[in-house]
């Protein structure tokens, strides 16, 4: 028997819960890897970078960041696909994907680094979850250095004062706006798991299992939080919908939180970048979001843009993506 893929991550890690999560659904044989203290030396030996999710291949190779380790499994693993046949759905999935990590992941940053029942337990999940078996006071002085490190990682993802009702109100309109979209579907784009699926729902389990945004979803989004717990172990029920079918309670979703907020803000940051800025600031619905510059968000609106230029037939997406806002963010270099 071959080695299986190894999958280093952690349960409050969303992109590691993503990545196990497609690994589940196409069934490919891997073994999770709660990277704690005691797998730090075997995760070193792979990882290019500090960072959760990290796949190591059969042939021994570490891969990370999730979406190229999604591309290249899905390569290598075609079916189920989890890109619909319809060219313009499957851009507008991968969409939803980049949406998700890269706004999608400040709904759950701040609210777990910001609110102090959020920070406590989180802080105490990770030093547990880092410190198996050791004494109560060693998790104790971890949590702490844990908030000590995570609190001022609030400003990478632009969470302060002025931009709190920004975010929080996002994190309430995408709740509304999928539970909506959720009413008579399993998933986001029919009856079996797409990109965006994975992507946003990876975020949005965070918030679940938070205190603060986690009573919010359940409260307010019963679809959303059983779409979340089916997402653990997405399963294919039956086809990808149709674009008519799907399109009517999708808009809001692209209008409001991909064409409102997310692209202007990462045009934006990929601007400021370019000027050599350290920070930026966009006006997004009227109200300023200031935050520092990121090279990474920079790369990925380069890869999604890239991405848009490859659609073989954008003669359906194209008016999609004008009517809501998003298409003079996709053209150009
Ligand atoms: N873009 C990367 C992001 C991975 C990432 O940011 N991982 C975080 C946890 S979710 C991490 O490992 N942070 C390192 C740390 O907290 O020390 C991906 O999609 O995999």
């Amino acid at each position: 028997m071959s080695t299986p893929y190894r999958v280093f991550g952690a349960e409050l890690s969303p992109y590691s819960v993503k990545v196990r999560s497609y690994f589940r659904y196409k069934q490919i044989p891997h073994e999770w890897i709660v990277r704690d203290m005691t797998r730090m030396p075997e995760f070193q030996k792979y990882a290019r970078l500090p960072l959760i999710p990290l796949v190591v291949t059969p042939g021994d190779e570490g891969i990370q960041d999730s979406t190229p380790i999604i591309e290249k499994l899905e390569a290598l693993f075609p079916e189920p696909s989890i890109h619909p046949d319809d060219a313009a759905l499957a851009f507008l999935s991968a969409l939803v994907e980049e949406y998700a990590d890269e706004w999608g992941n400040k709904h759950m940053f701040h609210y777990r680094w910001t609110y102090e029942p959020d920070q406590e337990v989180s802080a105490e999940r990770i030093a547990r979850m880092s410190l198996p078996d050791a004494p109560e006071d060693a998790i104790a002085n971890m949590a702490v250095a844990v908030k000590e490190r995570m609190i001022p990682r609030l400003s990478f993802v632009g969470s302060n004062a002025a931009t709190r009702e920004r975010i929080e109100s996002s994190y309430r309109r995408l709740l509304s706006i999928l539970e909506e979209h959720l009413a008579g579907r399993s998933y986001l784009f029919g009856a079996r798991p797409a990109f965006g699926d994975f992507g946003l729902f990876a975020q949005l389990y965070e918030c679940w299992t938070d205190p603060t945004p986690g009573a919010l979803l359940r409260q307010s989004s019963p679809r959303v939080a059983d779409w979340v717990q089916r997402m653990l172990e997405p399963k294919r029920e039956g086809a990808f919908e149709a674009r008519e079918g799907l399109i009517p309670t999708l808009r809001p979703l692209l209008e409001h939180e991909v064409g409102g907020l997310f692209l202007p803000w990462s045009a934006a940051n990929a601007e400021a970048l370019s000027r050599g800025e350290k920070e930026f600031s966009v006006s997004l619905e009227g109200s300023a979001f200031a935050q520092a510059t990121q090279k990474y968000h920079a790369r990925s609106l380069k890869a999604l843009k890239e991405r848009y230029a490859r659609v073989p037939d954008r003669s359906a997406l194209d008016p999609i993506l004008e009517e809501t806002g998003c298409l003079a963010w996709l053209r150009g270099d």
